[in-house]
Parts: structure tokens; C-alpha cells; sequence
């Protein structure tokens, strides 16, 4: 989001990018938790505003931006309220996907075949609502890119290109053309390349 609103112009977007390893439990320190009191990645910190305020919730933190630049959400109120649903989707559906699936597909101690099932079930629930969707638009919401895109291509866009999980053959993604399509061509912006680049 930030790498979009820079190649926008919007040079108050510039930004330090701070990593916070989860694996050593970083999230829990103090100074991380004063920011972000659930202890999750990823948390913003505003500091154009005295006194420097926090956002946490990576949709609430790309809605933010999105006011604050008038950027990258559309402007017709009908068009505008079904981006926040597609926003609000990827925040109840990506735990299903990460915590859920990939948990237990790539990450649990041993291999427990019922949530494995449960969850491959309900992710590719989720990948055909997003390819009957992607069906007859280029992007998430009507008119253009925007921060539903944003939100929903690093889960599922980079699942169905195989770059998560190594899950792409055992979940068939091919199949989800659509999706594929979209991921494809959000891969390819320049302002998603560096932000890969820098983020991981
Ligand atoms: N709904 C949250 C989810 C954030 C989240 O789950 N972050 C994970 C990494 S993808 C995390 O920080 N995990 C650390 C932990 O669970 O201790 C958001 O979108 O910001």
C-alpha cells in the first residue's frame, strides 16, 4: 500500500520499515505491544501526527491510507461500500486460510487429517467465491485496483501461484482461473515488487 501511494506521488507515504520477528516472539515485547496490543504483525505508526498515532489491523491500517491519501478506494458511495465488504471479507476469511490451513496443512507437529480436511474444504470454499467473483472484473471492486486487491492478493493471489504453503497442486489452484489472472497482474506492478522486495 505504501509502495502504491509513492508511485502515486503521495510522497507522505514514505516510510521506515521495521521487522518484527515472530518466530523469536517479538510481537510480545513491550515497546511492539504498546503499538499493537494484540501482538500481531503488522502495525502502522503515523508519526505526521503529534502525538504519533498507531493503527493496528492490516485492514483498518490500508482503509486509513486510503482516507488519508484519497487514494485507491472508490468514490461512488454504492461502489465504495462493497470494496469495505470485500475489505471486511479478507478480515474474517484469511485466519481460515493462515491459521487455518496453512497451520495445519505445512506447520503442525504432526499431520491431523480431520482440520486438514475442514480447512482445505473452506479455503477452496473461499478460492471459487473469489473466482465466480473475478469472473467479470479485472479487480476486486468496480473501476480499478484498490486496498480489497491489496488485502486479499499476499493470501490468496500468492496461495494460487503456489508461493505459499507449497499447497498449489494439493489444493488444485490451477483450476481457480480467474484468480490466477488477477494474481498474475497484481504480481507484475511495479509498487508490489518493491514492496516484496523489501518486506520479505
Ligand atoms: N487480522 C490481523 C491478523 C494479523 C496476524 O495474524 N499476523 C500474524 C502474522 S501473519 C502474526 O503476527 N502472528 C504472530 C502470533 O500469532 O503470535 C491483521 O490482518 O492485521
Amino acid at each position: 500500500m505504501l509502495e502504491e501511494l509513492l508511485a502515486l506521488g503521495k510522497t507522505g507515504a514514505a516510510y521506515d520499515l521495521h521487522t518484527i520477528d515472530i518466530g523469536e516472539g517479538e510481537q510480545f515485547g513491550s515497546d511492539f505491544v504498546k503499538l499493537n496490543p494484540n501482538s500481531k504483525i503488522p502495525v502502522l505508526l503515523d508519526q505526521s501526527k503529534t502525538p504519533a498515532q498507531s493503527i493496528f489491523e492490516s485492514c483498518v491500517i490500508l482503509f486509513y491510507l486510503a482516507e488519508k491519501y484519497d487514494a485507491l478506494l472508490p468514490e461512488d458511495a454504492k461502489d465504495r461500500t462493497e470494496c469495505m465488504s470485500w475489505l471486511f471479507w479478507q478480515e474474517s476469511s484469511a485466519s481460515f486460510l493462515g491459521g487455518g490451513f496453512g497451520h495445519f496443512y505445512k506447520y503442525a507437529p504432526h499431520p491431523m487429517e480431520y482440520p486438514i480436511n475442514r480447512y482445505t474444504m473452506e479455503t477452496k470454499r473461499q478460492l471459487d467465491v473469489l473466482d465466480r467473483h473475478l469472473a467479470n472484473r479485472e479487480y476486486m471492486c468496480a473501476g480499478d485496483y484498490s486496498i480489497a486487491d491489496i488485502a486479499i492478493w499476499p493470501w490468496y493471489g500468492r496461495l494460487a501461484m503456489g508461493e505459499l504453503y507449497d499447497a498449489a497442486e494439493f489444493l488444485d489452484t490451477a483450476s481457480y482461473t480467474h484468480v490466477l489472472r488477477w494474481a498474475g497482474a497484481i504480481q507484475a506492478r511495479a509498487a508490489v515488487k518493491k514492496g516484496l522486495e523489501s518486506a520479505l
